[in-house]
């Protein structure tokens, strides 16, 4: 006899990601954790809203992911974005996605809880800011985060500009390769650094149009992630110099406070956008509109070449 009523675990979408999955229309997964944890408020809300705009606009519906009172959402609407973006609410990954269903709380999903409930619903495009990778002296620390491991058992195209330059980017790469997650760069040859076009890094494979990724990621049978990394808009890079200073900044910063875990990367990030006076947030949105852009393009593409 089970002592425990059962709790419901699955993700519910929303009538518009229902309706479009039914019909084979193109659909991008949004991540939240970026909108709770990334962007400070109230631009955390205006972005939500600029994000689906930029999907709906290139004729795919948008699937922002969050968890609200234990329960997975796909696809919110406007009270859910905005209780993402104003509630305390918790950053879940993938192994906290049953702890929150069985305890009822809210969580905004990182890029591994996401890409994992985009893939539950049958959702294979979607677009974030940055990965997250190996931590800097993660030989001590053993700071890898999930979303390496999630990108190599999930079969998700995740649109991103590759990770920031507070993580060490070489090990990120190396990782990946050894999970079989292929790398594209999006007309580049070189592994963004997110605030930066260049990471100092190449990629192992380029691509040219959102046509060419359907077609890698239509032919990529394999079972893991891909990863289709996409440089911000040249206008909008941070000046390498602020950059460097601010990068500096915060790593001295997170080490002085002692800061660990998932708090690591909130609290740099928190660092470049009061630090930098803005700057790093106009950087950050205008590279998370351009991967919204660029994924719908793919999903589009996607639902095209569909036999
Ligand atoms: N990198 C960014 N911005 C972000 C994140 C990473 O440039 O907002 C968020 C994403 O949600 C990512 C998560 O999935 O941080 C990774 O956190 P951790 O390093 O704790 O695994
Ligand atoms: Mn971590």
């Amino acid at each position: 006899m089970p002592h425990v009523a059962p709790v419901d675990s699955s993700p519910v979408c929303s009538p518009a990601v229902a309706e479009a999955l039914a019909a084979g229309t193109a659909v991008v997964a949004l991540e939240s954790t970026i909108l709770a944890h990334g962007l400070p408020a109230p631009r955390n809300r205006a972005t939500a809203d600029e994000l689906e705009a930029e999907v709906r606009a290139l004729g795919a519906v948008p699937a922002t992911i969050a968890v609200l009172d234990g329960r997975a959402h796909v696809g919110l609407d406007a009270r859910g974005l905005d209780r993402v973006c104003t509630e305390e609410i918790a950053k879940l990954s993938v192994r906290d996605l049953g702890v929150a269903a069985g305890l009822g709380l809210s969580g905004a999903t990182t890029v591994a809880a996401t890409a994992h409930l985009a893939a539950a619903v049958g959702i294979a495009v979607f677009a974030t800011g940055g990965l997250g990778g190996v931590h800097r002296g993660a030989r001590e620390t053993w700071d890898v985060s999930a979303d390496l491991a999630a990108l190599a058992t999930t079969p998700v195209l995740t649109v991103c500009s590759g990770v920031k330059s507070i993580l060490d980017v070489g090990a990120t790469l190396e990782v990946l390769e050894t999970s079989s997650v292929p790398v594209l760069g999006y007309r580049t040859d070189r592994f963004p650094g997110f605030y930066r076009r260049d990471s100092g890094f190449a990629v192992p494979w380029r691509v040219e149009s959102p046509d060419e990724a359907a077609r890698v990621w239509a032919a990529h049978t394999t079972g893991s992630g891909m990863v289709l990394a996409r440089p911000v808009p040249d206008a909008d890079e941070l000046d390498a110099a602020l950059h460097d200073r601010l990068l500096a900044e915060g790593l001295a910063l997170v080490e002085e406070r002692g800061v660990t875990g998932k708090d690591v990367t909130p609290a740099l990030l928190e660092h470049f956008h009061t630090a930098s006076g803005g700057a790093s947030l106009a950087t950050n949105v205008s590279l998370v509109r351009a991967n919204a852009r660029l994924a719908a393009r793919v999903a589009v593409a996607l639902t095209c070449s569909d036999p």
